[in-house]
């Protein structure tokens, strides 16, 4: 009998399995995660792909800071709580976008500074 039963349970996870779990009409999100401390963003370089949702997630370890990114008219309150702040945008055209600490931090904040990457999407070559 307890043979029987666990072939039960292998059918039903097989079945589960095959079940799509994302459907097509769902967008990905881009999730990244930044930490923030004196007197740096980590990773320093936030890279994404041209067009594609991103949704920062942002976080610091000490004070209170900023992310700004003038170009993308965004500017964001990190907490000194460690709660984190989240941003989501569309990832802007291919180019290199200066991050900078908006919140004055301390001796290193004029050096805290990151750079959102956008590369362009890779298409697909239709060409035979
Ligand atoms: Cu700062």
């Amino acid at each position: 009998m307890p043979l029987r039963l666990s072939s039960v349970v292998a059918t039903t996870v097989g079945l589960i399995a095959a079940v799509p779990i994302v459907s097509p009409a769902q967008r990905p999100v881009h999730e990244i995660q930044i930490e923030a401390k004196k007197f740096e963003f980590t990773p320093a370089v936030i890279e994404v792909t041209a067009g594609e949702q991103v949704r920062l997630v942002l976080h610091s370890t000490d004070t209170t800071h900023g992310f700004q990114i003038k170009d993308l008219k965004l500017d964001l309150e990190i907490p000194k709580s460690g709660k984190s702040v989240t941003a989501e945008f569309t990832a802007p055209p291919p180019g290199r976008y200066a991050v900078a600490c908006s919140n004055v931090c301390g001796r290193g904040h004029r050096q805290m500074k990151a750079a959102l990457v956008s590369v362009a999407a890779q298409r697909s070559n239709t060409n035979h």
